[in-house]
C-alpha cells in the first residue's frame, strides 16, 4: 500500500487522540504499541475482507491448515513490513521523537505453541499469503499460552503467560460465526421415514466455539488471510441448572496450552481441546461452503485440509460425521470425500510423542466420534487383511491395544502423509508407518521445513538485510534465491570485511542486550557458539555442556584458546525431571566459569531464560556458530538449523533432520559434521552392542568430564550432576552422547582453527547466506500446493531443489 510519512504522522496523531485522549508525548510505549497497532489494523481492514470477497467470488480452492500450536511471534513490525510501510512509519515515529524499536517491543509475543511445530505452522501462514495462496489456518485461540521461564537459583520456574493482559488488537471477535461443539452423552441411530440414519444425541455437554480471526497478511501483493482461533464459551441458553463447575470446565478447554514439546500425556483435557477445535473447524468450514452450494459433491475441489501433527486427526472421522449425519451423504462417497480432502504431516518418530488415547476415554468423550473411527477401522481390516494378513494388520489398525491410535487413523483417512526432511520421511517408511507404507505407498511423500526470511533477516538481521542490499540490490527480500549472487563476491576482501563487521555490529547488539535482561557483561569479541530449541534428551544440549567442562578442564591445564560464549535457550516441559536437571548444571557450570578468573578470559557460558521467537530475532544475528547436534534419527527436521545459516552461523551438526539438506546444499566445506551416522546408530540397537561406559574407560577426557558431575568440583549441584552421570554410564546412555564426545571436540577444535582466519570464515559464512534461499517457506508452501493440496500457487518460481523420499 501506499503511504507518505506526512500522512502516517497526521493518522497516527488521530488514532493516538481518539484512544487516549491525549498527546503522544504524554503516552506510555504500551499506549504508543496499541494506537500504532490499530491504526495499522484498519489499513489491514479493506485488502482483507477484498481477499476473502475474491476467493469466494472466483471459488478458489482453499487450504485450511490445521494445527494445535501456532507461534506468530510479534505482528506490528511483520504487518507493517508486508504491507510495505515499514519504513514511512519508522520515519514518521523518528520525527515524532518515538523510538520504533521500543514501540515494537511493547507487543506482547502470543506464545501459542511449544516450539519448531508451532512456529511452522506460523511460517506456513505468512508463506502462504505471500504467495497469494488461499490459506487459512484452525487453531486454539489459548488464554495462557506457553509459560515463562525464569531461572531461581539455577532452577527453572515457570510462570503464566497472561499474554492478553492488555488485549490482543490483531483479533477480531466473530460471534456470528459460532458453533456448537458436543462431548459426552450417548447417541441414539434412528432411521428416519426418508431413509437416512438420524442420529440422535442424548444428554451432550454442549461447548459453544467462538471464533477470533487474525489477519496474515501477504508480502506486498495486497493479499490478506485468515487465521481463526477457537475459544471456548459456556452456551448462550445454558438453562438454569447451569452450574458454575459446568461453566469452568468449559472455560478450561481454550485455557492453557499443554507445555510438552514433542511428547504426549494422554490428559483428557488435551483430548477435549483437539476435538473442540477439530469439530468447530470442520463446521464452519462445511457450514461456509454449503451457503452457496445445495450439496457437498464438489467439496473437494474447494477445501484442502491439512493435519499438522496427528492433534487435528480426528478432522477425518468428524468431516465423516458431518458429512453423514448432517448432510445426508452415504458412507463410501463420504469417505472418497474425505480422502480427497484430508493430508497429514508427521513431525516426529519418537514413540513418546506418538499419540494414543485409551479406548475407554476416547469412547466416553466422543461416542459418536468413536462409532466412526470403529466403522473405519471394521472396513481397513476387511480390505485389507486377506491381501496382508492378519497379523500385519493388527498392528496398523486404528483401534488396537485398547487404544485409538493416531497416527494410523490419520495415514489411513488421509489422501497424503509426509515427513518433514528426506531422511525422517525415509524412516517414517521404514520404521514407524512402515505397514501402511505396504498398502499406500503412492501416498508417502517428504516436504522439508522452512522458514521465513521475512522474520528473520528483513526484520531481525537489518545490518545484514542493508548490507546485502548494497551488495546485490533487493531482489532477495521477494525471492530468496537470489541470495546465491552473493557467491559472486567470494573473493571480494572487502565485503568479506564488511560481512563481518555487520556480525560483530550484532554481537555488540546482543552483548548488551544480555547485559540489560540477565545483567551479565560478555565480551562481543568471542566467538558467540549458540544452541537455542527446547531441552530435550535426544537434542543433547547435554553434549554441548560436557564440550565445555572439557574446555573448562583444558584452560585449567593452562590451554589456550579463542574465546568462546556458549549461549543456550531453551524450556523444558514442567514435569520434565531430566531436562530441568541439565538446565541446573548449565547454570551451575556458568557460574563456576564466570567466577573463576583463569578460565573467564577464555571461557563464558550464558543461559538467557524464556527463549522463544522475539528473543529469536535477537540472538540468531549475533551467532557465529550454529549447534544441531541431536542423536543422528532422532530430530525430524529442526528449524532453527535454517534460521542460523541464514544468518551465516556455521553449522555444527550431526547428519541428522534437514542437517542433511543443509550439508548438500553448502557442500562439506562449509559446515561442521561430527558424530554417529542413523545407520550407525541403527546398528548398535540391532546388535544391541552399545556400552557407555566403554567411551568412560577409554578416554581420559570424557572419563574427567564426567568426574565433574560427581566429584563436588561444580558448586551447587548435588542429585542432578549424580542422575545425569547415572543416566549416562548406569543407564547406557540412550542418546549415544558419549559415543560421539570425542568426534564432537574434534569438530569444535576444527572450529576454533577456522576462527583464526576471519577471511576464510567470512566466506563460509558467505556461502551459507547465499544457499539459504532455498529453506525459504515460500517454496515449502508452494510444493504442498502443486503436490498435496492441489492448490494453483503463483510467483515467485520455485526450484524444485526439494528431495522426493
Ligand atoms: C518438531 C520436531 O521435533 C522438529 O524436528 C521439527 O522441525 C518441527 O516439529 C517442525 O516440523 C515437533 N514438535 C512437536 C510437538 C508436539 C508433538 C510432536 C512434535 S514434533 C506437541
Amino acid at each position: 500500500m501506499a503511504l507518505t510519512k506526512e500522512q502516517f504522522i497526521t493518522e497516527f496523531k488521530d488514532m493516538a487522540l481518539k484512544l487516549y485522549a491525549a498527546p503522544i508525548e504524554d503516552l506510555s510505549s504500551q499506549q504508543l504499541y496499541q494506537a500504532l497497532a490499530l491504526l495499522t489494523r484498519s489499513y489491514i481492514a479493506q485488502p482483507w475482507a477484498d481477499t476473502k470477497e475474491r476467493y469466494d467470488e472466483e471459488e478458489t480452492k482453499q487450504v485450511f491448515y490445521f494445527s494445535i500450536e501456532f507461534l506468530p511471534g510479534r505482528l506490528l513490525q511483520s504487518n507493517l513490513l508486508n504491507l510495505g510501510i515499514l519504513d514511512e512509519v519508522e520515519a514518521g515515529l523518528e520525527e515524532l521523537d518515538l523510538h520504533p524499536q521500543k514501540i515494537f517491543a511493547a507487543e506482547a509475543d502470543p506464545g501459542l505453541g511449544n516450539g519448531g511445530l508451532g512456529r511452522l505452522a506460523s511460517a506456513f501462514m505468512d508463506a502462504m499469503a505471500s504467495v497469494g495462496m488461499a490459506g487459512n489456518g484452525n487453531g486454539i485461540r489459548y488464554q495462557y499460552g506457553l509459560f515463562k521461564q525464569a531461572f531461581v537459583n539455577g532452577y527453572q520456574v515457570e510462570l503464566p503467560d497472561d499474554w492478553m493482559r492488555n488485549g490482543f488488537p490483531w483479533e477480531t471477535r466473530k460471534e456470528n460465526r459460532a458453533v456448537t461443539v458436543k462431548f459426552g452423552g450417548w447417541v441414539e441411530l434412528r432411521p428416519s421415514r426418508s431413509g437416512h440414519l438420524r442420529v440422535i444425541y442424548h444428554n451432550t455437554d454442549d461447548v459453544l466455539a467462538v471464533p477470533y480471526d487474525v489477519a496474515m497478511v501477504g508480502y506486498h501483493n495486497g493479499v490478506v488471510n485468515n487465521l481463526r482461533l477457537w475459544s471456548a464459551e459456556a452456551p448462550i441458553n445454558a438453562g438454569p441448572h447451569f452450574t458454575l463447575e459446568q461453566r469452568e470446565r468449559i472455560n478450561q478447554i481454550t485455557q492453557i496450552l499443554y507445555p510438552d514439546d514433542s511428547d504426549n500425556a494422554g490428559k483428557e483435557l488435551r483430548l477435549r481441546q483437539e476435538y473442540f477445535f477439530t469439530s468447530a473447524g470442520i463446521q464452519s468450514i462445511v457450514r461456509h461452503y454449503r451457503r452457496t452450494h445445495n450439496s457437498m459433491a464438489g467439496f473437494a475441489d474447494r477445501v484442502a485440509i491439512h493435519i499438522n501433527d496427528t492433534h487435528p486427526a480426528m478432522a477425518i472421522p468428524e468431516l465423516m460425521r458431518v458429512l453423514m449425519d448432517d448432510e445426508h451423504v452415504g458412507w463410501d462417497e463420504a469417505w472418497r470425500i474425505t480422502l480427497k480432502v484430508m493430508s497429514y504431516t508427521n513431525h516426529t518418530l519418537l514413540s513418546e510423542a506418538l499419540e494414543v488415547w485409551p479406548i475407554d476415554m476416547f469412547s466416553g468423550l466422543l461416542p459418536r466420534i468413536y462409532q466412526i473411527v470403529q466403522e473405519i477401522d471394521r472396513r481397513f481390516r476387511l480390505a485389507f487383511v486377506p491381501q496382508f494378513g492378519q497379523a500385519m494388520i493388527d498392528r496398523i489398525a486404528p483401534l488396537g491395544n485398547g487404544q485409538v491410535r493416531m497416527a494410523y487413523l490419520a495415514t489411513i483417512g488421509s489422501h497424503a502423509v509426509n515427513g518433514v526432511a528426506p531422511l525422517h520421511s525415509e524412516l517414517l517408511k521404514k520404521d514407524v508407518l512402515h505397514d501402511l507404507f505396504q498398502i499406500f505407498p503412492e501416498r508417502f511423500n517428504n516436504k522439508t521445513n522452512g522458514i521465513t526470511p521475512r522474520r528473520w533477516i528483513q526484520i531481525g538481521d537489518r545490518p545484514l538485510a542493508h548490507l546485502l542490499d548494497k551488495k546485490i540490490g533487493t531482489a532477495w527480500r521477494q525471492n530468496p534465491l537470489a541470495l546465491r549472487k552473493l557467491h559472486d563476491y567470494i573473493d571480494d576482501t572487502r565485503f568479506l570485511a564488511d560481512l563481518n563487521a555487520t556480525k560483530a555490529e550484532n554481537k555488540r547488539e546482543l552483548a548488551k542486550y544480555i547485559d540489560q535482561t540477565v545483567h551479565v557483561k560478555v565480551d562481543p569479541d568471542a566467538i558467540f557458539d549458540v544452541q537455542i530449541k527446547r531441552l530435550h534428551a535426544y537434542k543433547r544440549q547435554l553434549l554441548h555442556l560436557l564440550g565445555i567442562l572439557d574446555a573448562y578442564l583444558a584452560i585449567k591445564r593452562g590451554e589456550k584458546r579463542p574465546k568462546r560464549l556458549h549461549i543456550f535457550g531453551a524450556k523444558a516441559a514442567p514435569s520434565y525431571v531430566y531436562a530441568k536437571e541439565i538446565i541446573k548444571v548449565m547454570n551451575a557450570v556458568a557460574d563456576m566459569v564466570d567466577s573463576d578468573p583463569e578460565v573467564s578470559p577464555y571461557l563464558q557460558v550464558v543461559f538467557l531464560p524464556n527463549y522463544g521467537v522475539s528473543m529469536a530475532e535477537k540472538i540468531i544475528p549475533a551467532a557465529d556458530i550454529s549447534e544441531q547436534i541431536s542423536t543422528a534419527g532422532k530430530e525430524a527436521s529442526g528449524t532453527s538449523n535454517m534460521k542460523l545459516m541464514s544468518a551465516g552461523a556455521l553449522t555444527l551438526a550431526t547428519l541428522d533432520g534437514a542437517n542433511i539438506e543443509i550439508k548438500n546444499a553448502v557442500g562439506d566445506d562449509n559446515i561442521e559434521i561430527f558424530g554417529l551416522t542413523e545407520k550407525e546408530i541403527a546398528g548398535y540397537y540391532q546388535r544391541g552392542d552399545y556400552r557407555s561406559r566403554d567411551f568412560y574407560e577409554k578416554d581420559p577426557r570424557l572419563h574427567a568430564v564426567l568426574d565433574m558431575l560427581v566429584n563436588g568440583k561444580i558448586p551447587g549441584i548435588e542429585t542432578e550432576g549424580r542422575d545425569i552421570y547415572n543416566a549416562l554410564l548406569m543407564y547406557n546412555d540412550e542418546y549415544f552422547v558419549l559415543a560421539d564426545f570425542e568426534s564432537y571436540l574434534a569438530a569444535n577444535a576444527r572450529l576454533d582453527k577456522l576462527y583464526q582466519q576471519p577471511e576464510l570464515w567470512a566466506k563460509k559464512a558467505l556461502v551459507n547466506i547465499a544457499e539459504s534461499g532455498r529453506f525459504s517457506a515460500d517454496f515449502t508452501v508452494q510444493r504442498y500446493g502443486r503436490e498435496i493440496w492441489h492448490v494453483i500457487p503463483q510467483t515467485p518460481e520455485d526450484d524444485g531443489s526439494d528431495t522426493e523420499a
